[in-house]
């Protein structure tokens, strides 16, 4: 594997004194990031087993790539995220109970409950495009989005984030050869996890690491430690100043572990080798920065168990009051497709809403079917 940069030791010491140029409070705001995806999952997975939501994803051990890569940009910039980015969202300042809504399914989803779980999407205050299920679609997605804002003038990066197995997907190799072809201002960002849900990585490739996929292409490329907040963020802020300036597109292979399953149905303990575990859970990417924020002196027990105790109930509230919206109406079914219901359509609708009133059940309200 070519050179990683790693610019944060696991004892939390930075290498020759990089400054990543933020202030405490910048700081403060990564780690709370990182606490608020700790708790997103802890209580996603307490709903998931109660029979509440339908299931989550496990974002244990890749929150430094996540948040990292979110700092690096600007909010005129484009997400096109993989499942498992929740930080980049918390990160942005997305309240967590609009991330709730979509986990219920409920009115308040942007998506009114017609996507699976997780599949967030959101415009403000930085464009999040929607998750797409079939893995790498989203690459082509996003090279199209950066070539439309160049041919426009404009200075936006478009980040796309997606996995190891996303390697093996063809978006990844259509996405990758139109964006240097097309010098696009992406910066697409590998997060090399360690496993394809069970595929582990020398099933994946037989290549030397990801990044140097990108040769074929003749795109540039880098390898991060992504454990290391600062060193994804500093590749993520390299990449994007040079999409910005016209030089094209970068790929980042951040190399991370997920220190739990593919989604909350799946086992690892079945598949992932007990000392592996055991080896990544001392480059604990949460525990690395705050170790990093002691070092500087910004940080100590009370700040941290202070804020573990805040992040956990902001989560634990936003749960609850997505839990008791109500579902999305009878008629979001046929909503938001055509600008005028086509006959066949609304006889459907009228049937459904007819047959509702006659079970006497809340969905439609007792009212007509409303397009
Ligand atoms: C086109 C397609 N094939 C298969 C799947 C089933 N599937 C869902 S996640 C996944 C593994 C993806 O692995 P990776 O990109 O490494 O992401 P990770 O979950 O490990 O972060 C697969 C094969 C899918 N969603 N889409």
């Amino acid at each position: 594997m070519t050179d990683m940069l790693t610019l944060i030791q696991p004892d939390g010491a930075t290498e020759n004194g990089y400054d990543a140029g933020l202030s405490d409070e910048e700081l403060i705001h990564c780690y709370r990031a990182m606490l608020l995806v700790r708790s997103f999952d802890e209580i996603c997975l307490k709903l998931q087993r109660s029979g509440r939501i339908g299931f989550s994803i496990p974002n244990r051990g890749i929150e430094a790539t996540q948040v990292g890569a979110a700092s690096a940009l600007r909010k005129s910039d484009w997400i096109f995220p993989s499942y498992r980015d929740f930080g980049m969202y918390l990160y942005h300042g997305i309240p967590a109970v609009e991330m709730m809504h979509n986990m219920f399914g409920n009115a308040l989803d942007s998506a009114k409950g017609r996507q699976m779980p997780v599949h967030f999407s959101f415009v403000e205050p930085i464009h999040f495009c929607s998750i797409s299920s079939p893995i790498g679609t989203h690459l082509p997605h996003a090279v199209g989005a950066a070539y439309a804002s160049k041919l426009r003038g404009e200075d936006t990066v478009h980040l796309v984030s997606f996995g190891d197995g996303g390697t093996s997907s063809l978006g990844f190799h259509s996405g990758m050869n139109f964006a240097a072809v097309w010098k696009a201002p992406v910066v697409f960002l590998c997060q090399n996890n360690g496993y394809a849900i069970s595929c582990p990585s020398d099933e994946q490739t037989a290549s030397d690491g990801y990044a140097i996929k990108a040769e074929a292409y003749g795109m540039r490329h880098a390898t991060v430690d992504g454990n290391d907040l600062f060193a994804v963020r500093q590749a993520v802020l390299d990449a994007a100043e040079l999409a910005r300036r016209g030089e094209g597109p970068t790929l980042i292979e951040s190399v991370t572990f997920r220190m739990g399953g593919h989604s909350t149905s799946d086992d690892p303990t079945k598949y992932v080798p007990k000392e592996l575990i055991e080896e990544w859970e001392k480059k604990d990417p949460v525990e690395r920065f705050r170790r990093f924020l002691e070092r500087k002196g910004i940080w100590t027990q009370k700040l941290e168990d202070d804020l573990r105790a805040e992040t956990l109930a902001e989560i634990d509230a936003a749960a609850k009051t997505a839990e008791s919206t109500d579902a999305p109406g009878l008629e979001t079914i046929f909503s938001d497709v055509y600008a005028e219901v086509p006959h066949h359509i609304r006889a459907q609708g009228e049937f459904l809403f007819d047959l509702s009133k006659r079970r006497g059940d809340a969905a439609s309200g007792g009212g007509e079917f409303p397009l």
